[in-house]
């Protein structure tokens, strides 16, 4: 046994000395703090760990090869080529360095020789942690044309470093079998590995990972000479791609290397992977931050000088850049630093402007000679950015639309007493003197008036959120009280008869079918419920003497003429072109006293050819809607849908 017993005065205790003796039982005690569990996923981290060791000798230049065996026995071999941990003795330990690395708890770390090293992520614990957690572990070394071997059980060492021969080359085979007294399970699953493996295989180009299953018989063999090209290339291998190769970007600042490459895809989604010294970042950091404020300054740069993007149009956001982004971020730097609940964040914040200046120098010289690439990918952007305007649009237009049913009725409206919706009736009136006519006139237990004034917008031709700025849409709305389209909530509907009641000129009846425009695309309900009327003003009053006749259309004004001249009574005839003609007592009685008035009920006989019809009507397209209201015109008034 080499371990020295520790000396009984406590203050001579090294740190060394005190991470030796509590390392091994720390980790045995609580292995989860460690490795995250005692399961499958926990029993991958040994394999991964050890295998990391030999990939930071391979991200240090010094190793091209690591070949990973699942036994049947349950032990993993992992073995690389790499320089072979030292043999010497440690000076701070007095043990071996390779006894150090073993038995000390993040002693990795604190070695020489190593340049990017993945401790400090969940991995990269140390083999000393494998090492605890192992029923058995042998190392074997080969440098300075020696083999060096030592054995350990359940961490504690077995035997010194002893030589049992000669070395050609250089390189550390590590053999373990987890302990069976910590683990769940031991059963390795081949799929998993290999995926990892993979994965590390793209982030290291040059590097050949192979993996042999001798449970089964499986092996592969994993190398890229394209690195993280590939891997992009693979993360898009179902999808149809914008620019056809990815783009690849790579620089070294100071000792940091930053890789990315980048590919977008017809689809929506930002498929972006991040990587420090091949841990995958699951939530960022530091690294992605920089890319992403680069990628989206360069694409919106290289869009406004060349025209893509009219100056007073705004700049493209993030989420516009990165719809249909598939792309790999590899970072390798000295220290990394991961942060968050489960160490998945890049820290270090010198990353950010590293990334961010070196990305938005390479990928804008890269625009310059693949404009072609530059053109695509933003044509993608740029559809994207509208989209997300019209979803913005679409969600405000809900928002308002909630805020119609508030409660609060418009001032304009002059309400009935009577609460009963089926005994009230709103007049919707045609301009601001008619409107003080019908106020006068109605009987305001259950008739309310609302004014319209002016032309109410064209809603065929208008998009939603332009219907809904308009305000007197927004107050007919309002006084209704239940909403529209898809949330038209029929009881909350504040009267059971709508009474359009409008001048019988051009202008009156073109604001009708506005109107009933409106209804039938936003609130079918009510016209289906039968609640919507067409009130029926006179045309004419004809007096003659004592006689007083209030007259609706010409073929009854021929009829009572011909009745006065039989009589030889003089006839005064005077025609209503407008509702405000008419005093507040002469429309009551003509036109709005339920024991006296007509009213024309709406009702849809062929809601496909009123669709059709309303759509000639009121749609954008100029040239039909002419011809059928010059077709139209004298039967507007009786316009029955
Ligand atoms: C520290 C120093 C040196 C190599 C290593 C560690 C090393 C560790 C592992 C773990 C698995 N495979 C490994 N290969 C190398 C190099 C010291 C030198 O030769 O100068």
């Amino acid at each position: 046994m080499s371990r020295p017993a520790p000396s009984s005065g406590s203050s001579e205790y090294s740190a060394a000395d005190i991470q030796v003796l509590g390392g091994r039982e720390a980790v045995r005690r609580r292995p989860g703090m460690y490795i995250g569990s005692t399961d499958q996923r926990g029993l991958h981290h040994l394999v991964y760990e050890i295998a990391y060791n030999s990939v930071d000798e391979a991200m240090g230049g010094f190793c091209n090869r690591i070949v990973v065996t699942l036994h049947a026995d349950n032990s993993v071999t992992v073995v690389d080529n790499g320089r072979g941990i030292p043999v010497d003795i440690h000076p701070a330990t007095k043990k071996t360095a390779l006894e150090t690395v073993l038995t000390v708890l993040h002693a990795g770390a604190k070695f020489g020789g190593k340049t990017y090293q993945v401790s400090g992520g969940l991995h990269g614990v140390g083999s000393s942690v494998v090492n605890a957690l192992s029923e058995w572990l042998e190392v074997i070394v080969s440098r300075d044309g020696k083999q060096y071997r030592q054995r350990y059980e359940r961490g504690i060492p077995q035997t010194e470093v002893e030589v049992i021969g000669t070395a050609g080359g250089t390189g550390t085979t590590i053999a373990f079998l987890a302990d069976k007294d910590i683990f769940t399970t031991l059963e390795y699953d081949y799929d998993t590995i290999a995926e990892r493996l993979r994965e590390t295989a793209y982030l290291n180009k040059g590097l050949e990972f192979r993996i042999v299953d001798e449970r089964s018989d499986r092996e592969l063999t994993y190398y890229f000479e394209g690195g993280i090209s590939g891997f992009v290339r693979r993360l898009n291998r179902n999808r149809t791609v914008r620019n056809r190769q990815p783009i690849v970007l790579s620089k070294q600042v100071n000792s940091t290397i930053i890789d990315v490459a980048l590919q977008y895809n017809d689809g929506y989604t930002d498929n972006t992977l991040t990587f420090a010294n091949c841990v995958n970042t699951i939530d960022g950091g530091t690294h992605l931050t920089g890319f992403r404020s680069a990628l989206t300054r360069v694409l919106n740069d290289w869009a406004h000088r060349n025209k893509m993007l009219k100056e007073d149009e705004p700049n493209l956001v993030g989420e516009d850049v990165r719809e249909g982004l598939t792309a790999v971020i590899s970072v390798k730097l000295a220290e990394p630093q991961f942060e968050g609940q489960t160490k998945g964040k890049l820290g270090n914040i010198e990353i950010k402007s590293q990334v961010e200046s070196a990305v938005a120098e390479d990928l804008g010289l890269y625009f310059e000679e693949h404009p072609e690439d530059a053109r695509r990918i933003l044509e993608k952007c740029i559809t994207a950015a509208k989209a997300r305007e019209a979803a913005r649009k679409a969600r405000d237009l809900i928002i308002r639309k909630s805020s119609l049913d508030s409660g609060t009725l418009p001032g304009k409206l002059a309400d009935c007493s009577e609460k009963d919706p089926a005994l009230s009736e709103l007049f919707l009136v045609e301009g601001d003197s008619a409107g003080g006519s019908a106020k006068q006139g109605r009987n305001r237990r259950f008739q309310a008036i609302l004014p319209l004034r002016g032309k109410i917008l064209n809603v065929e031709k208008a998009t939603a959120e332009k219907m809904l700025s308009h305000e007197e849409i927004r107050t007919l709305i309002t006084a209704l009280g239940a909403g529209m389209d898809d949330d038209f909530d029929q009881a909350r509907l504040r009267y059971h008869k709508v009474v359009l009641m409008t001048d019988a000129d051009v202008d009156g009846s073109h604001i009708r079918t506005l109107l009933l425009t409106f209804f039938f695309r936003h609130m079918i309900e009510l016209i289906n419920q039968g609640y919507l009327y067409i009130a029926q003003p006179p045309l004419y009053r004809i007096k003659a003497g004592k006689e007083e006749h209030w007259v609706f259309n010409d073929a009854e004004k021929d009829k009572i003429l011909a009745g006065l001249k039989s009589k030889a009574a003089k006839a005064d005839i005077q025609r209503y072109k407008g509702l405000g003609e008419m005093s507040a007592e002469q429309l009551w009685e003509t036109t709005m006293n339920p024991a006296t008035r007509t009213l024309l009920q709406v009702n849809i006989e062929d809601p496909s050819k009123a669709d059709g019809v309303f759509s000639v009507l009121m749609g954008g397209d100029v040239p039909p809607r002419k011809a059928f209201i010059q077709a139209h015109a004298k039967n507007v008034k009786n316009l029955d849908i």
